[in-house]
């Protein structure tokens, strides 16, 4: 799997930088050009609404999440190691700009498009400021992306995805969500949960980790293959006791009789739910035990995801547009309604954000044109205008959902 020069065509690097150059000379601005870019994006990639009809059964998409120093980038070595011995065709991506060496060589290197030393700088951010912004670069530009992995898609079983060491600079950020349903509307997609087994013998430990990985099933309402790494140091068995038998696990916390320790056995039980939807292996990134038994439970998970996940995201999507054009329709109507009352004349709309006494009487005012000109208190829209602010409040609102 040697770095894809296509990728390197995509001139990635040229539009970001040239994004960050340009007008961004403050947080504030940038942060709001970066909001409209990934708004824009979203509607490029068509995730609300895109049929089903171009989707393919392969390759299946793995995003390896967990908690940093979990060994997600070890993992993901181990795994395209195996892929070369064992004729898996298959495409790597990394998705942390922060890396500075990595062991295997990416197919799509997120260092490749932003420089995220010059973002910090540039931004004026911290280290976790720098890695989300560099995130929510790529993601404005991350159609491309999905159309050079549409076009290699017959050669493809696998594109293997590494996140950003800190977990919730993926999962709980927007562009982590545009990328993962970016990737779920066009491809089976698989979340992998890596947990550092060692550490998760302490029973608090390991419900954090549980509570984690629940709440990205949950927000990706995607497969989860949980991966207990580090089987070569200790090995997973009580994991899985813990997960099939919560007295076992009440039991292990019980030793402990901290305010933590009572929270934790509670929360066994709320678990035990999620424990039946999800598959978990042992695996070692070093010894590369486990291996095969992973890619036994990914093949099962995208199966899984034909069968109900992908119904479930058509179903959502439908519901999503339904909603979305019976509000449109309201405001067409609305709109429709405040023609006739101006009777075609042209009217002041409040922006909602001024001086309420000012916007109180917006509506009735019928204004001269150079007095509109001159009045920044009011915004004058064309009946065009007006929809189409319409249509981008909606896109706001649809993306923070
Ligand atoms: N013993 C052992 N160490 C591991 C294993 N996987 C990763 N590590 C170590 O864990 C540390 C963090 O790994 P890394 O892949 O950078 O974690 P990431 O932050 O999740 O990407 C490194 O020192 C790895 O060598 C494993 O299976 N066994
Ligand atoms: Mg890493």
């Amino acid at each position: 799997m040697d770095v894809d020069n296509n990728m390197k065509n995509l001139k990635l690097e040229e539009s970001a930088s040239m994004q960050m150059d340009s007008d961004v000379t403050s947080d504030v601005q940038g942060k709001g050009k970066e909001k409209e870019e990934l708004t824009e994006t979203k509607k490029k990639l068509n995730i609300e609404g895109a049929s089903s009809s171009n989707f393919k059964r392969k390759p299946v998409i793995i995003i390896v999440v967990g908690m940093a120093g979990s060994g997600k980038t070890t993992f993901l070595h181990r795994l395209v190691a195996h892929t070369h011995t064992s004729n898996i065709r298959g495409y790597v991506m990394n998705l942390d700009p922060a890396v500075l060496t990595l062991p295997f060589g990416a197919n799509i290197d997120i260092r490749d498009t932003v420089r995220y030393k010059e973002v910090m700088k540039q931004f004026n951010l911290g280290p976790n400021g720098g890695i989300l912004t560099s995130l929510n670069l790529f993601a404005t530009k991350f159609d491309e992306v999905i159309s050079v992995i549409e076009k290699r898609a017959d050669e493809l079983d696998y594109v293997l995805v590494d996140t950003p060491g800190q977990i919730e600079i993926f999962t709980w950020s927007a562009s982590g969500a545009i990328i993962t349903e970016a990737f779920a509307s066009t491809f089976p997609t698989v979340v992998t949960y890596v947990v550092d087994t060692p550490r998760a013998e302490n029973p608090t430990t390991f419900m954090s980790n549980m509570l984690y990985a629940c709440s990205i099933l949950y927000k990706t309402r995607l497969p989860l293959v949980l991966a207990f790494n580090k089987i070569d140091v200790a090995q997973h068995q009580f994991a899985l006791e813990w997960m099939e038998d919560f007295e076992a696990f009440q039991a292990a916390s019980s030793l402990d009789h901290s305010y933590t320790s009572t929270l934790t056995q509670s929360l066994s039980l709320v678990l035990d739910e999620f424990y039946q939807n999800l598959r978990s292996v042992g695996v070692s990134a070093v010894s590369g035990a486990g291996v095969e038994a992973f890619f036994k439970a990914i093949e099962a998970s995208a199966e899984e995801y034909m069968e109900n996940y992908k119904a479930d995201l058509d179903k959502r999507r439908a519901e999503k547009q339904r909603l979305e054009e019976e509000r449109r329709r309201e405001n067409m109507d609305k709109l429709r309604r405040d023609m006739e009352k101006s009777r075609g004349e042209t009217v002041v709309l409040s922006t909602g954000l001024k001086d309420k006494e000012a916007s109180s009487t917006s509506m009735m005012a019928e204004v001269d044109e150079e007095e509109e000109e001159v009045d920044d208190d009011y915004e004058v829209l064309t009946d065009e205008e007006y929809v189409i602010d319409e249509d981008e409040d909606e896109e706001i609102a649809r993306f923070s959902l």
